[in-house]
């Protein structure tokens, strides 16, 4: 298949951009009905929250007329918190279908080959209005892979290609704090760098001054595509309303014959600290067996209950 009908990029476009710049945009790539169960997802849990909240005297009000966008603002402005995480355990069908979505797996055979795997969960974000924390600080994804604990500066991934694929529910602007990117800045190796007492990662180096800085703003439907080593940030969220997105990432399934024993090392490295969160990687590219929903449910339940001994 090729894309260039649905999305404008070729094929041969999306290798060599990805190659060149470290990241890549795909418009048009997600169907909204492929989006509409994510964002049911969220709507149930923010439900959960203000009802839990109202039960307990700590709001005023349901704000069950609150738009989607606003609804978890309006919340958590009465409530004066500005979590950096968001609530709510991201497991279940709808994001198994999302990883598995025939056009991402189409990009991502692209620009990763054959034999990846999900890491297993993904990240779904609130940026909440004028939230500092969540405006994440320059940093390498691998940072986060590496570097479990505060003040430490860990390497594991820096000759691994791992994909990170960023998705907006709502509109991203620059405004309500889309990404920024520094296109070639993948071929700058792994960046010294630690996890701060708020947990977000800060690098050592000014790469502002050292790259040049686009932000990425994207409709629903597209989807960025970024190396590990891709240097990229999100800025303020200037709005009113919540800007949401799911990031989720794939690795090489550590079997893949064409890795040479250093990626190896690391492809095992992320399989068993996903494993140790209690999570199984979800295989969704290969010429083997690949994980049906139920296959993949039962394996994480088995590794839950073991976690819990
Ligand atoms: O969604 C954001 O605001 C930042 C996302 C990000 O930095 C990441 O996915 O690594």
């Amino acid at each position: 298949m090729s894309m260039t009908d649905q999305t404008n990029i070729t094929d041969q476009e999306i290798k060599d951009t990805f190659k060149r710049d470290g990241y890549v945009v795909v418009k048009d790539i997600i169907a909204d009905h492929d989006l509409e169960p994510i964002r049911d997802h969220i709507k149930t849990k923010v439900d959960e929250y203000a009802c839990e909240q109202y039960a307990e005297g700590n709001i005023s009000s349901l704000y069950e007329t609150e738009s989607f966008v606003r609804r978890y603002a309006v919340i958590c402005e009465e409530l004066s918190t500005s979590p950096r995480g968001w609530m709510g355990n991201t497991y279940g069908r709808e994001f198994y279908d999302l990883y598995n979505l025939p056009s991402v797996l189409h990009v991502l055979g692209i620009i990763h080959g054959p034999e990846i795997s999900n890491i297993g969960g993904p990240a779904l974000r609130t940026k909440l209005p004028g939230s500092i924390i969540t405006s994440f600080p320059w940093h390498q994804d691998s940072q986060y892979i590496d570097q479990s604990t505060i003040g430490k500066k860990e390497r594991h991934t820096e000759d691994l290609q791992m994909v990170t694929v960023w998705v907006p529910l709502v509109e991203a602007t620059v405004e309500n704090g889309c990404c920024w990117v520094i296109p070639g800045s993948h071929h700058w190796g792994l960046l010294d760098g630690a996890r701060d007492q708020d947990n977000n990662v800060r690098m050592e180096k000014d790469v502002e001054t050292r790259g040049n800085p686009v932000p990425i703003p994207l409709k629903p439907g597209g989807a960025l595509f970024m190396s590990n080593l891709c240097v990229h940030t999100s800025k303020l969220n200037t709005t009113n309303g919540c800007r949401w997105s799911i990031d989720f990432r794939y690795f090489p399934t550590s079997d893949r014959s064409d890795l040479i024993p250093k990626q190896k090392q690391a492809a095992e490295f992320v399989r068993d600290k996903v494993r140790r969160g209690g999570r199984e990687p979800l295989v969704v590219l290969t010429s083997g067996h690949k994980p049906t929903w139920e296959e993949w449910d039962t394996a994480n339940r088995k590794l839950q209950l073991a976690s819990r001994g």
